[in-house]
């Protein structure tokens, strides 16, 4: 399960994969009634994307001891997984939409609402999200955990999460945000689902509250560095590399990190960021290799 001898790209990969069958298993089969909606779930979620959250997930689960039954954690960690990859494809699938980023292709393909329509997509985002907290309330781990998970992915995933770094998001548009604004809507936006992950996975495991403690600060870290990345490659990757239609940002003209430092300043914070997370992971020793090395993807990915 640990799979430590793999070389970090492998690992990677085949977390990858198996969080991808995880999800074939879990969503309803594409001929279950209502089969379009379920076809259009399919479609979001299944297939494609890069899997990040779930490696976080896998990867803090195993930066710390695991305590209880390492069969019913690793069953756990695969909910988990499972979840916050439903929650991010819906996220993706509701931005696409005309009424926020109106974007035509995702991971390659067409988005939700250009492959089905917009009120098929809409409900596919809607049903995808309930599903993610179904797979945590059924792990079988101890209900206190259980419920400690939920409360982490409702947070991270609502109002002051997500959604609410989506709305301010939405409303920076053709405005000049400062520093700390954009540090709030970035964090709340992209870096709380990542720092769920992390969460996830040391909550799952039944980590101490100092190993917590310093999974969060790693977690902090790497949230935001993804998004300082995202920002970059924005400006900096082609369609194809991204798999989305790049220059979106300036051309619905966001308040971005590239916009805000410059290129060359938004790449020096991504790395000081590096560092932070790095820093972050002292207290776990060798066991948070795994979390290192995706710490250094998220910084050096190129899509
Ligand atoms: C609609 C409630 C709601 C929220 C949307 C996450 C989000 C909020 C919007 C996505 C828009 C976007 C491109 C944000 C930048 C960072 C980001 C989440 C990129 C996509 O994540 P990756 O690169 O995607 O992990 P893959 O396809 O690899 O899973």
């Amino acid at each position: 399960m640990t799979q430590n001898h793999l070389a970090f790209p492998d690992w990677l990969s085949v977390r990858a994969q198996h969080v991808e069958h995880v999800l074939d298993d879990f969503l309803p089969a594409a001929d279950v009634l209502p089969a379009r909606l379920h076809e259009a779930m399919r479609y979001a979620v299944l297939g494609g994307g890069k899997r990040v959250r779930a490696a976080l997930v896998y990867a803090a689960g195993q930066a710390v001891p695991v305590s209880g039954s390492a069969v019913a954690v690793n069953a756990s960690l695969d909910h988990a997984a499972a979840a916050v990859e439903l929650i991010h494809a819906y996220s993706l699938v509701h931005d696409d939409l005309p009424c926020m980023d109106d974007d035509t292709l995702r991971r390659g393909r067409p988005t939700t609402h250009v492959q089905f329509d917009e009120a098929t997509a809409m409900l596919a985002g809607d049903a995808l999200q309930p599903l993610a907290f179904e797979l945590l309330a059924r792990m079988p781990i101890a209900p206190a955990l259980v419920g400690q998970a939920v409360q982490v992915l409702g947070r991270a995933a609502g109002s002051l999460g997500m959604a609410g770094g989506q709305a301010i998001d939405l409303l920076s548009v053709g405005t000049v945000l400062a520093r700390d604004e954009l540090q709030t809507m970035h964090s709340m936006k992209t870096g709380a689902m990542l720092a769920a992950s992390v969460a996830l996975g040391g909550i799952v495991a039944g980590a101490s509250s100092q190993a917590r403690q310093a999974l969060d600060g790693y977690a902090q870290a790497v949230g935001l560095a993804f998004q300082v990345v995202d920002d970059i490659l924005d400006v900096t990757a082609d369609s194809a590399a991204l798999g989305k239609t790049p220059g979106k940002d300036a051309d619905d003209n966001k308040p971005t990190y590239v916009s805000l430092l410059g290129l060359e300043g938004a790449r020096a914070f991504a790395g000081e960021l590096r560092q932070t997370a790095l820093q972050a992971l002292g207290p776990l020793g060798d066991s948070s290799a795994r979390l290192a090395q995706l710490a250094d993807f998220i910084v050096l990915r190129d899509r």
